[in-house]
Protein backbone atom coordinates (compact mmCIF):
# COMPACT_ATOMS: atom_id res chain seq x y z
CA UNK A 1 0.00 0.00 0.00
CA UNK A 2 1.37 3.02 -0.88
CA UNK A 3 1.78 5.84 2.24
CA UNK A 4 -1.00 8.18 2.44
CA UNK A 5 0.54 11.73 3.08
CA UNK A 6 -2.79 12.50 5.34
CA UNK A 7 -4.19 11.81 8.32
CA UNK A 8 -7.83 10.22 8.59
CA UNK A 9 -10.18 12.52 10.07
CA UNK A 10 -14.16 13.17 10.38
CA UNK A 11 -14.06 10.65 7.33
CA UNK A 12 -11.51 11.80 4.48
CA UNK A 13 -8.22 11.38 4.01
CA UNK A 14 -6.51 15.62 5.59
CA UNK A 15 -3.21 16.57 5.64
CA UNK A 16 -1.49 17.17 9.10
CA UNK A 17 -1.19 20.96 10.65
CA UNK A 18 2.69 21.26 10.55
CA UNK A 19 5.26 19.57 8.01
CA UNK A 20 6.75 17.25 10.22
CA UNK A 21 6.90 13.54 9.06
CA UNK A 22 8.06 9.75 10.30
CA UNK A 23 10.08 8.01 7.85
CA UNK A 24 9.06 4.31 7.37
CA UNK A 25 11.98 1.88 7.32
CA UNK A 26 11.30 -2.41 5.90
CA UNK A 27 13.74 -3.54 8.90
CA UNK A 28 14.62 -6.49 6.35
CA UNK A 29 16.86 -4.71 4.06
CA UNK A 30 16.67 -1.02 6.03
CA UNK A 31 15.22 0.81 3.22
CA UNK A 32 12.82 3.62 3.52
CA UNK A 33 9.43 2.64 1.93
CA UNK A 34 7.11 5.72 2.73
CA UNK A 35 6.51 8.65 4.55
CA UNK A 36 3.50 9.64 7.17
CA UNK A 37 2.69 12.55 8.68
CA UNK A 38 4.07 13.34 12.39
CA UNK A 39 0.89 14.39 13.82
CA UNK A 40 0.58 16.96 16.60
CA UNK A 41 -1.45 18.46 19.56
CA UNK A 42 -3.31 20.20 16.95
CA UNK A 43 -4.16 17.17 15.34
CA UNK A 44 -5.32 15.51 17.79
CA UNK A 45 -7.62 18.02 18.88
CA UNK A 46 -9.14 18.01 15.49
CA UNK A 47 -9.89 14.40 15.77
CA UNK A 48 -10.79 14.10 19.18
CA UNK A 49 -13.56 16.67 18.01
CA UNK A 50 -14.33 15.52 14.65
CA UNK A 51 -14.93 11.93 17.17
CA UNK A 52 -17.14 13.73 19.45
CA UNK A 53 -19.21 15.04 17.22
CA UNK A 54 -19.79 11.61 15.95
CA UNK A 55 -20.49 10.09 19.26
CA UNK A 56 -24.13 11.04 19.83
CA UNK A 57 -25.47 9.62 16.34
CA UNK A 58 -23.00 7.06 16.58
CA UNK A 59 -24.19 5.59 20.15
CA UNK A 60 -27.57 5.64 19.38
CA UNK A 61 -27.17 3.74 15.93
CA UNK A 62 -28.84 0.67 16.76
CA UNK A 63 -26.26 -2.45 17.45
CA UNK A 64 -27.67 -4.73 14.39
CA UNK A 65 -26.55 -1.38 12.17
CA UNK A 66 -23.11 -1.28 14.27
CA UNK A 67 -22.91 -5.44 13.48
CA UNK A 68 -23.40 -4.51 10.00
CA UNK A 69 -21.06 -1.91 9.49
CA UNK A 70 -18.18 -4.38 11.18
CA UNK A 71 -19.53 -7.28 9.40
CA UNK A 72 -18.64 -5.21 6.21
CA UNK A 73 -15.12 -4.30 7.90
CA UNK A 74 -14.58 -8.09 8.35
CA UNK A 75 -15.29 -8.53 4.71
CA UNK A 76 -13.48 -5.91 3.39
CA UNK A 77 -10.11 -7.08 5.83
CA UNK A 78 -10.74 -10.35 3.93
CA UNK A 79 -10.50 -8.95 0.76
CA UNK A 80 -7.49 -6.71 1.35
CA UNK A 81 -5.72 -9.61 3.19
CA UNK A 82 -2.66 -10.20 0.95
CA UNK A 83 -2.22 -6.52 0.33
CA UNK A 84 -2.49 -5.77 4.10
CA UNK A 85 0.02 -8.96 4.81
CA UNK A 86 2.34 -7.33 2.13
CA UNK A 87 2.44 -3.84 4.04
CA UNK A 88 3.08 -5.48 7.36
CA UNK A 89 6.39 -7.91 6.07
CA UNK A 90 7.31 -4.44 4.33
CA UNK A 91 7.21 -2.58 7.41
CA UNK A 92 7.49 -5.14 10.68
CA UNK A 93 9.79 -7.73 8.67
CA UNK A 94 6.81 -10.57 9.02
CA UNK A 95 7.94 -13.49 6.86
CA UNK A 96 4.69 -13.52 4.34
CA UNK A 97 2.84 -16.73 5.03
CA UNK A 98 3.04 -15.79 9.01
CA UNK A 99 2.13 -12.27 8.24
CA UNK A 100 -1.40 -13.67 6.05
CA UNK A 101 -2.34 -16.51 8.28
CA UNK A 102 -1.82 -14.80 12.04
CA UNK A 103 -0.99 -10.68 11.25
CA UNK A 104 -4.33 -10.75 8.93
CA UNK A 105 -6.21 -13.76 9.92
CA UNK A 106 -6.90 -13.22 13.85
CA UNK A 107 -7.41 -9.89 13.55
CA UNK A 108 -10.37 -10.87 11.11
CA UNK A 109 -11.48 -13.46 13.53
CA UNK A 110 -11.64 -10.76 15.98
CA UNK A 111 -13.62 -8.27 13.50
CA UNK A 112 -16.00 -11.18 12.96
CA UNK A 113 -16.92 -11.93 16.50
CA UNK A 114 -17.69 -7.95 17.26
CA UNK A 115 -19.80 -8.45 14.52
CA UNK A 116 -21.52 -10.86 15.72
CA UNK A 117 -21.31 -9.54 19.85
CA UNK A 118 -22.83 -6.18 18.82
CA UNK A 119 -25.81 -8.16 17.22
CA UNK A 120 -26.28 -10.33 20.33
CA UNK A 121 -25.01 -8.64 23.31
CA UNK A 122 -27.36 -7.46 25.69
CA UNK A 123 -27.39 -3.71 25.78
CA UNK A 124 -29.49 -3.67 29.02
CA UNK A 125 -30.53 -5.99 31.41
CA UNK A 126 -32.95 -6.60 34.49
CA UNK A 127 -31.90 -6.74 37.53
CA UNK A 128 -34.72 -7.11 40.05
CA UNK A 129 -36.73 -3.80 40.06
CA UNK A 130 -34.14 -2.22 37.75
CA UNK A 131 -33.12 -2.27 34.54
CA UNK A 132 -29.48 -1.42 33.86
CA UNK A 133 -28.33 -0.24 30.53
CA UNK A 134 -24.78 -0.65 29.07
CA UNK A 135 -23.96 2.65 27.25
CA UNK A 136 -20.84 3.44 25.54
CA UNK A 137 -18.47 5.42 27.41
CA UNK A 138 -17.60 8.04 24.73
CA UNK A 139 -14.77 8.94 22.93
CA UNK A 140 -11.80 6.68 22.88
CA UNK A 141 -7.88 7.05 22.83
CA UNK A 142 -6.46 4.31 21.13
CA UNK A 143 -2.33 3.97 21.39
CA UNK A 144 -1.50 0.23 19.96
CA UNK A 145 2.24 -1.21 19.11
CA UNK A 146 3.88 -2.06 16.64
CA UNK A 147 4.63 -6.12 16.92
CA UNK A 148 0.87 -6.91 16.07
CA UNK A 149 0.32 -3.84 13.97
CA UNK A 150 -3.57 -5.23 12.50
CA UNK A 151 -4.02 -7.14 15.53
CA UNK A 152 -3.78 -4.71 18.21
CA UNK A 153 -5.54 -2.05 16.40
CA UNK A 154 -8.55 -4.29 15.53
CA UNK A 155 -8.41 -5.80 19.35
CA UNK A 156 -9.25 -2.01 20.44
CA UNK A 157 -11.29 -0.44 17.54
CA UNK A 158 -13.75 -3.55 17.01
CA UNK A 159 -14.61 -4.05 20.43
CA UNK A 160 -15.44 0.22 20.83
CA UNK A 161 -17.74 0.63 17.72
CA UNK A 162 -19.37 -2.60 18.92
CA UNK A 163 -20.28 -1.07 21.86
CA UNK A 164 -21.32 2.31 19.84
CA UNK A 165 -17.79 4.54 21.09
CA UNK A 166 -15.82 6.83 18.67
CA UNK A 167 -12.24 6.23 18.58
CA UNK A 168 -9.20 8.11 17.34
CA UNK A 169 -6.39 5.17 16.83
CA UNK A 170 -2.25 6.57 17.58
CA UNK A 171 -0.95 3.94 16.21
CA UNK A 172 3.14 3.01 16.62
CA UNK A 173 5.87 5.17 14.70
CA UNK A 174 7.35 1.80 13.25
CA UNK A 175 4.05 0.08 11.80
CA UNK A 176 1.77 3.57 10.55
CA UNK A 177 1.24 2.12 7.00
CA UNK A 178 -0.75 -0.78 8.46
CA UNK A 179 -2.99 1.52 10.34
CA UNK A 180 -3.39 3.63 6.98
CA UNK A 181 -4.66 -0.20 5.53
CA UNK A 182 -7.03 0.05 8.48
CA UNK A 183 -8.53 3.39 7.80
CA UNK A 184 -8.71 2.85 4.19
CA UNK A 185 -10.82 -0.12 4.84
CA UNK A 186 -13.28 1.23 7.71
CA UNK A 187 -13.71 4.02 5.36
CA UNK A 188 -15.12 1.30 2.88
CA UNK A 189 -16.49 -0.51 5.18
CA UNK A 190 -19.05 3.02 5.31
CA UNK A 191 -18.87 3.52 8.98
CA UNK A 192 -19.84 7.45 9.29
CA UNK A 193 -17.77 10.23 8.93
CA UNK A 194 -15.52 10.71 12.81
CA UNK A 195 -16.77 7.23 13.81
CA UNK A 196 -12.79 6.42 13.54
CA UNK A 197 -10.21 8.85 13.13
CA UNK A 198 -6.18 8.00 12.41
CA UNK A 199 -3.74 10.30 13.58
CA UNK A 200 0.04 8.79 12.59
CA UNK A 201 2.80 10.45 14.93
CA UNK A 202 5.24 10.25 17.89
CA UNK A 203 4.46 8.53 20.97
CA UNK A 204 5.59 11.71 23.22
CA UNK A 205 3.64 13.96 20.71
CA UNK A 206 0.91 12.94 19.24
CA UNK A 207 0.08 9.58 21.91
CA UNK A 208 0.59 11.98 25.10
CA UNK A 209 -1.66 14.53 23.63
CA UNK A 210 -4.11 11.93 23.06
CA UNK A 211 -3.48 10.67 26.54
CA UNK A 212 -3.92 14.25 28.02
CA UNK A 213 -6.73 15.28 26.47
CA UNK A 214 -9.48 15.96 28.26
CA UNK A 215 -12.45 15.15 25.47
CA UNK A 216 -11.60 11.90 25.68
CA UNK A 217 -13.65 9.31 28.09
CA UNK A 218 -11.28 6.44 27.57
CA UNK A 219 -7.47 5.79 26.77
CA UNK A 220 -6.74 1.91 25.63
CA UNK A 221 -3.03 1.73 25.43
CA UNK A 222 -1.04 -1.20 24.85
CA UNK A 223 2.91 -0.73 25.05
CA UNK A 224 5.95 -0.99 27.55
CA UNK A 225 5.06 -0.90 30.87
CA UNK A 226 7.14 2.57 31.57
CA UNK A 227 4.41 4.56 29.18
CA UNK A 228 1.79 2.86 30.75
CA UNK A 229 2.55 3.63 33.83
CA UNK A 230 2.17 7.40 32.81
CA UNK A 231 -0.95 6.99 31.09
CA UNK A 232 -2.32 5.34 34.14
CA UNK A 233 -1.33 8.22 36.35
CA UNK A 234 -2.54 10.89 33.60
CA UNK A 235 -6.43 9.01 33.63
CA UNK A 236 -6.16 8.87 37.66
CA UNK A 237 -5.30 12.40 38.10
CA UNK A 238 -8.23 13.21 35.72
CA UNK A 239 -10.59 10.61 36.90
CA UNK A 240 -11.09 8.79 33.83
CA UNK A 241 -10.50 4.79 33.13
CA UNK A 242 -7.31 3.46 30.92
CA UNK A 243 -6.65 0.10 29.85
CA UNK A 244 -3.21 -1.25 30.09
CA UNK A 245 -1.95 -4.25 28.05
CA UNK A 246 2.01 -4.13 29.07
CA UNK A 247 4.26 -6.82 29.38
CA UNK A 248 4.67 -10.64 29.98
CA UNK A 249 7.75 -12.81 31.23
CA UNK A 250 5.24 -15.35 31.26
CA UNK A 251 6.23 -19.22 32.10
CA UNK A 252 6.12 -22.42 30.06
CA UNK A 253 5.95 -25.11 32.74
CA UNK A 254 6.23 -28.51 32.06
CA UNK A 255 5.24 -31.05 34.55
CA UNK A 256 7.33 -34.17 34.97
CA UNK A 257 3.67 -36.39 33.10
CA UNK A 258 4.69 -34.39 29.92
CA UNK A 259 5.02 -34.92 26.57
CA UNK A 260 8.33 -33.29 26.82
CA UNK A 261 9.64 -33.19 23.41
CA UNK A 262 6.18 -31.89 22.16
CA UNK A 263 6.06 -29.14 25.04
CA UNK A 264 9.73 -28.39 24.49
CA UNK A 265 8.96 -27.81 20.43
CA UNK A 266 5.94 -26.25 20.81
CA UNK A 267 7.45 -24.19 23.40
CA UNK A 268 10.50 -23.13 21.53
CA UNK A 269 8.24 -22.25 18.47
CA UNK A 270 6.29 -19.86 20.80
CA UNK A 271 9.09 -17.94 21.65
CA UNK A 272 10.36 -17.82 18.22
CA UNK A 273 6.78 -16.73 16.70
CA UNK A 274 7.21 -12.82 15.35
CA UNK A 275 10.93 -12.54 15.89
CA UNK A 276 9.88 -13.25 20.30
CA UNK A 277 7.91 -9.58 19.27
CA UNK A 278 4.70 -10.88 21.83
CA UNK A 279 3.68 -9.74 24.77
CA UNK A 280 2.54 -12.97 25.76
CA UNK A 281 5.61 -15.31 24.61
CA UNK A 282 6.69 -18.17 27.17
CA UNK A 283 10.08 -16.62 27.66
CA UNK A 284 10.58 -19.29 30.51
CA UNK A 285 10.18 -22.64 30.13
CA UNK A 286 10.38 -24.61 33.60
CA UNK A 287 11.83 -28.07 33.41
CA UNK A 288 11.71 -30.74 36.04
CA UNK A 289 15.45 -31.41 37.29
CA UNK A 290 15.11 -34.94 36.24
CA UNK A 291 14.47 -33.70 32.51
CA UNK A 292 16.43 -30.64 32.92
CA UNK A 293 19.37 -31.64 30.40
CA UNK A 294 17.35 -33.59 27.94
CA UNK A 295 15.09 -30.35 27.68
CA UNK A 296 17.93 -28.36 26.96
CA UNK A 297 18.96 -30.52 24.45
CA UNK A 298 15.97 -30.76 22.33
CA UNK A 299 15.16 -26.75 22.84
CA UNK A 300 18.95 -25.60 21.18
CA UNK A 301 18.26 -28.22 19.01
CA UNK A 302 15.03 -26.74 18.14
CA UNK A 303 15.99 -23.36 17.81
CA UNK A 304 19.09 -24.02 15.40
CA UNK A 305 16.83 -25.58 12.90
CA UNK A 306 15.15 -21.90 12.47
CA UNK A 307 17.98 -21.04 10.85
CA UNK A 308 16.74 -18.03 8.04
CA UNK A 309 13.11 -18.63 8.95
CA UNK A 310 13.04 -16.01 11.44
CA UNK A 311 11.89 -12.60 10.56
CA UNK A 312 14.06 -9.55 11.48
CA UNK A 313 13.41 -7.10 14.89
CA UNK A 314 11.13 -3.95 14.04
CA UNK A 315 13.67 -1.86 14.22
CA UNK A 316 17.57 -0.98 15.13
CA UNK A 317 16.86 -0.39 18.82
CA UNK A 318 15.00 -3.03 19.40
CA UNK A 319 17.83 -5.23 17.95
CA UNK A 320 20.19 -3.46 20.17
CA UNK A 321 18.23 -3.84 23.15
CA UNK A 322 17.79 -7.65 22.63
CA UNK A 323 21.44 -8.16 22.04
CA UNK A 324 22.12 -6.41 25.25
CA UNK A 325 19.67 -8.77 27.12
CA UNK A 326 21.83 -11.32 25.03
CA UNK A 327 25.26 -9.88 26.24
CA UNK A 328 23.91 -9.24 30.22
CA UNK A 329 22.76 -12.90 30.56
CA UNK A 330 26.26 -14.40 29.26
CA UNK A 331 27.66 -12.00 31.51
CA UNK A 332 25.79 -13.26 34.62
CA UNK A 333 26.07 -16.67 34.17
CA UNK A 334 23.39 -18.33 32.11
CA UNK A 335 25.00 -20.62 29.52
CA UNK A 336 24.01 -20.29 25.72
CA UNK A 337 22.99 -22.80 23.64
CA UNK A 338 22.15 -21.86 21.03
CA UNK A 339 22.28 -18.29 19.07
CA UNK A 340 23.36 -15.61 20.81
CA UNK A 341 25.22 -11.96 19.55
CA UNK A 342 26.58 -12.40 16.56
CA UNK A 343 25.00 -10.89 13.11
CA UNK A 344 22.99 -13.44 10.64
CA UNK A 345 22.54 -11.11 7.97
CA UNK A 346 24.61 -8.28 6.44
CA UNK A 347 21.86 -5.75 6.29
CA UNK A 348 18.64 -6.31 8.38
CA UNK A 349 17.76 -6.35 12.24
CA UNK A 350 18.26 -9.66 13.00
CA UNK A 351 19.15 -12.00 15.95
CA UNK A 352 19.32 -15.52 15.86
CA UNK A 353 17.01 -17.94 18.10
CA UNK A 354 18.98 -17.61 21.21
CA UNK A 355 18.07 -20.17 24.03
CA UNK A 356 20.17 -19.87 27.56
CA UNK A 357 20.48 -22.85 30.07
CA UNK A 358 21.42 -22.40 34.10
CA UNK A 359 19.47 -20.18 33.94
CA UNK A 360 18.34 -18.95 37.82
CA UNK A 361 14.80 -16.58 38.40
CA UNK A 362 16.64 -14.27 39.72
CA UNK A 363 18.88 -13.51 36.82
CA UNK A 364 18.36 -10.28 34.75
CA UNK A 365 16.75 -12.11 31.47
CA UNK A 366 14.49 -14.49 34.13
CA UNK A 367 12.93 -11.52 35.20
CA UNK A 368 12.70 -8.98 32.24
CA UNK A 369 10.92 -8.73 29.06
CA UNK A 370 13.55 -9.00 26.17
CA UNK A 371 10.90 -8.87 22.85
CA UNK A 372 13.25 -10.80 21.27
CA UNK A 373 13.65 -14.76 20.10
CA UNK A 374 15.22 -15.42 23.35
CA UNK A 375 14.22 -18.41 25.54
CA UNK A 376 15.83 -19.07 28.93
CA UNK A 377 15.06 -22.82 30.11
CA UNK A 378 15.29 -23.13 34.11
CA UNK A 379 15.17 -25.83 36.08
CA UNK A 380 12.82 -26.67 39.54
CA UNK A 381 12.78 -29.25 42.13
CA UNK A 382 9.20 -29.91 42.63
CA UNK A 383 5.72 -28.32 42.15
CA UNK A 384 5.61 -25.69 44.68
CA UNK A 385 9.11 -24.75 43.46
CA UNK A 386 7.89 -24.23 39.80
CA UNK A 387 4.78 -22.51 41.06
CA UNK A 388 7.18 -20.30 42.94
CA UNK A 389 9.01 -19.61 40.05
CA UNK A 390 6.71 -18.93 37.55
CA UNK A 391 4.57 -16.64 39.40
CA UNK A 392 7.66 -15.03 41.05
CA UNK A 393 8.29 -12.07 38.13
CA UNK A 394 6.33 -8.32 38.56
CA UNK A 395 4.63 -9.34 35.09
CA UNK A 396 1.09 -12.14 34.78
CA UNK A 397 0.27 -12.06 31.61
CA UNK A 398 -0.13 -15.48 29.98
CA UNK A 399 1.23 -18.75 30.59
CA UNK A 400 1.54 -22.57 29.54
CA UNK A 401 0.83 -25.72 31.56
CA UNK A 402 2.02 -29.26 29.79
CA UNK A 403 1.08 -32.72 31.68
CA UNK A 404 -0.10 -35.98 30.64
CA UNK A 405 -3.41 -35.21 31.85
CA UNK A 406 -5.31 -31.95 31.55
CA UNK A 407 -6.62 -31.83 34.93
CA UNK A 408 -3.43 -32.02 36.44
CA UNK A 409 -2.37 -29.02 34.73
CA UNK A 410 -5.54 -26.87 34.65
CA UNK A 411 -5.14 -27.67 38.35
CA UNK A 412 -1.92 -26.34 38.25
CA UNK A 413 -3.12 -23.29 36.29
CA UNK A 414 -5.35 -22.41 38.56
CA UNK A 415 -3.11 -21.42 40.90
CA UNK A 416 -0.89 -18.98 38.31
CA UNK A 417 -0.79 -15.63 38.53
CA UNK A 418 -1.50 -15.25 34.73
CA UNK A 419 -4.77 -13.37 32.79
CA UNK A 420 -4.55 -16.18 29.78
CA UNK A 421 -2.71 -19.67 30.15
CA UNK A 422 -2.52 -22.51 27.75
CA UNK A 423 -3.17 -26.29 28.17
CA UNK A 424 -0.83 -28.48 26.37
CA UNK A 425 -0.59 -26.12 23.52
CA UNK A 426 -3.89 -23.97 23.62
CA UNK A 427 -5.07 -22.90 20.37
CA UNK A 428 -6.06 -18.99 19.36
CA UNK A 429 -9.72 -18.25 20.22
CA UNK A 430 -10.95 -14.96 19.79
CA UNK A 431 -13.21 -15.05 22.15
CA UNK A 432 -11.25 -15.64 25.34
CA UNK A 433 -10.20 -12.68 27.62
CA UNK A 434 -6.70 -11.37 26.83
CA UNK A 435 -5.08 -9.26 29.67
CA UNK A 436 -3.04 -9.50 32.34
CA UNK A 437 -2.54 -9.88 36.36
CA UNK A 438 -0.30 -7.50 38.44
CA UNK A 439 2.22 -5.03 36.11
CA UNK A 440 0.88 -6.43 33.07
CA UNK A 441 -1.91 -4.35 32.86
CA UNK A 442 -5.50 -3.51 33.86
CA UNK A 443 -8.70 -4.30 31.85
CA UNK A 444 -9.34 -7.31 29.01
CA UNK A 445 -9.29 -7.41 25.60
CA UNK A 446 -11.50 -9.72 23.32
CA UNK A 447 -14.82 -11.33 23.51
CA UNK A 448 -17.54 -10.42 26.25
CA UNK A 449 -14.73 -8.94 28.51
CA UNK A 450 -13.68 -6.85 25.77
CA UNK A 451 -16.55 -4.97 25.03
CA UNK A 452 -17.47 -4.48 28.42
CA UNK A 453 -14.51 -2.06 29.02
CA UNK A 454 -15.68 0.16 26.63
CA UNK A 455 -19.19 0.68 28.20
CA UNK A 456 -20.50 1.88 31.23
CA UNK A 457 -23.47 0.92 33.81
CA UNK A 458 -26.34 2.89 33.92
CA UNK A 459 -29.48 1.56 36.41
CA UNK A 460 -32.66 2.89 36.82
CA UNK A 461 -34.75 2.23 38.82
CA UNK A 462 -38.98 1.39 38.91
O1 LIG B 1 7.10 0.83 23.36
P1 LIG B 1 6.27 2.14 23.65
P2 LIG B 1 8.40 0.61 22.42
C1 LIG B 1 7.54 -3.48 25.31
C2 LIG B 1 8.66 -4.38 24.85
C3 LIG B 1 9.50 -3.46 24.04
C4 LIG B 1 9.40 -2.18 24.84
C5 LIG B 1 9.68 -0.91 24.11
O2 LIG B 1 9.36 -4.87 25.96
O3 LIG B 1 10.84 -3.91 23.96
O4 LIG B 1 8.06 -2.17 25.28
O5 LIG B 1 8.91 -0.80 22.92
C6 LIG B 1 3.32 5.19 22.15
N1 LIG B 1 2.48 8.94 25.56
N2 LIG B 1 6.38 -3.58 24.45
O6 LIG B 1 9.43 1.64 22.72
O7 LIG B 1 7.16 3.34 23.60
C7 LIG B 1 4.16 4.79 20.96
O8 LIG B 1 4.16 5.81 20.00
C8 LIG B 1 1.60 8.26 24.81
C9 LIG B 1 5.37 -4.51 24.84
O9 LIG B 1 7.98 0.51 21.01
O10 LIG B 1 5.50 1.90 24.88
C10 LIG B 1 3.44 3.53 20.51
O11 LIG B 1 2.29 3.88 19.76
N3 LIG B 1 1.98 7.28 23.96
C11 LIG B 1 4.17 -4.43 24.03
C12 LIG B 1 3.03 2.88 21.84
O12 LIG B 1 3.05 3.95 22.79
C13 LIG B 1 3.28 6.99 23.86
C14 LIG B 1 4.23 -3.97 22.66
C15 LIG B 1 3.98 1.77 22.33
O13 LIG B 1 5.29 2.26 22.37
C16 LIG B 1 4.26 7.68 24.62
C17 LIG B 1 5.30 -3.02 22.40
C18 LIG B 1 3.80 8.69 25.51
N4 LIG B 1 4.64 9.40 26.28
C19 LIG B 1 6.32 -2.88 23.28
N5 LIG B 1 5.48 7.18 24.31
C20 LIG B 1 3.03 -5.31 24.34
N6 LIG B 1 2.50 -5.23 25.55
O14 LIG B 1 2.56 -6.03 23.48
C21 LIG B 1 5.28 6.21 23.40
N7 LIG B 1 3.97 6.10 23.11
Amino acid sequence: MKAQQALYIDGVWRPAAGPDAIEVVNPADEQVIGRVPAGSAEDVDHAVRAARAALAAWSATPPAERAARLTALRDVLVARKEEIAQTITAELGAPPAFAQAVHVGAPIAVAGSYAELAAAFAFEEKVGNSVVHLEPIGVVGAITPWNYPLHQVVAKVAPALAAGCTVVLKPAEDTPLTAQAFAAAVHEAGFPAGVFNLVTGLGPVAGQALAEHPDVDLVSFTGSTAVGRRIGATAGAHVKKAALELGGKSANVILPSADLAKAVNVGVANVMSNSGQACNAWTRMLVHTSQYDRAVELAAAAAAKYGDRIGPLVNAAQRDRVRGYIAQGVAEGARLVAGGTDTPHERGHYVSPTVFADVTPTMTIAQEEIFGPVLSVLRYEDEDDALRIANGTVYGLAGAVWAGDESEAVAFARRMDAGQIDINGGRFNPLAPFGGYKQSGVGRELGVHGLTEYLQTKSLQF
